[in-house]
């Protein structure tokens, strides 16, 4: 998988929806041309299977994003990463003509249509690799109990405690609300994990990518996990996971790269 530095340009990256539509990627490598025929889109190329699926993921480095980089690197997927700046991608284009409320993540799909809310990229990029069960199968209860767990990380932890926390407006009150329901709020993380190794299923998940994230940002703000033993033994362990490692370190870089 790439990341930031593309090797290609893409022109009309975000298609309203739909088919592709006319595409063109340059690159001193590889020269697709869509030939826009309806009702087929027929792609033509000299490296069908390199391309065919690529996804383009949008980012700020320790983000919320990470949780879908470290999923589209356990994955496997052909994800390219770009990180953004000040609302701006690393080519200097406008990040709302990609993202229109501008947060990350957004995940451009093949088709060109945007997923821009956590949940719905973590899945997407799951069920693109169902056999690894990154996210257990449509119509199990499991299925929905990663729903469950997605929606509150997302609407309670995310959200509710550490949007007020980063924010640089939020009113005193509300951060004082926010950082007294951090205890109560990992009591309760602590108790949902119990003595397993994973979130939701028997194994990986997009939410323990989530989950690892958020344990990030708890540790940012001098939150010590350690009080929380079954927690702190599932981040350790979950840090030296390959894919959760290697997002991290390109993740930390981007931002010692923007300290520097
Ligand atoms: N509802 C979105 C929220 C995503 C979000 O809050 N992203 C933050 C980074 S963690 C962001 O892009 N913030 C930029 C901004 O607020 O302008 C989701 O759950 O994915």
């Amino acid at each position: 998988m790439k990341t930031r530095r593309t090797r290609f340009r893409i022109s009309a990256l975000s298609k309203p929806r739909g088919r592709p539509g006319a595409r063109f990627v340059d690159s001193v490598l590889f020269r697709i041309i869509s030939v826009d025929t309806p009702p087929f889109v027929y792609f033509c190329t000299v490296s069908h299977k390199t391309w065919e699926g690529v996804m383009e993921l949008y980012a700020s480095p320790m983000a919320c994003s990470l949780a879908s980089h470290i999923t589209a690197l356990e994955a496997g997927l052909p994800v390219t990463v770009h990180y953004v700046e000040g609302a701006k991608t690393a080519d200097g284009r406008d990040y709302r003509e990609i993202a229109p409320n501008g947060y990350v993540p957004a995940l451009v799909l093949a088709s060109g249509q945007v997923l821009n809310e956590g949940p719905s990229v973590l899945q997407y990029l799951a069920d693109q690799k169902p056999e690894l069960g990154l996210a257990p199968a449509w119509g199990t209860t499991e299925r929905y109990l990663l729903i469950d767990t997605l929606n509150y990380l997302s609407t309670e932890v995310h959200k509710r405690l550490f949007q007020p926390i980063f924010s640089g407006t939020a009113a005193e009150p509300t951060k004082a609300a926010a950082m007294a329901a951090l205890e109560p709020t990992l009591d309760y993380l602590s108790r949902r994990l119990g003595e397993r190794a994973y979130l939701v299923a028997d194994g990986f998940t997009v939410a323990d990518a989530y989950f690892v994230t958020l344990l990030n940002w708890f540790r940012f703000i001098g939150t010590d996990i350690a009080r929380w033993p079954n927690i702190n033994a599932y981040y350790q362990a979950h840090l030296a996971r390959p894919a959760v490692a290697q997002a991290m370190a390109e993740e930390m870089s981007e931002r010692a790269r923007r300290a520097a």
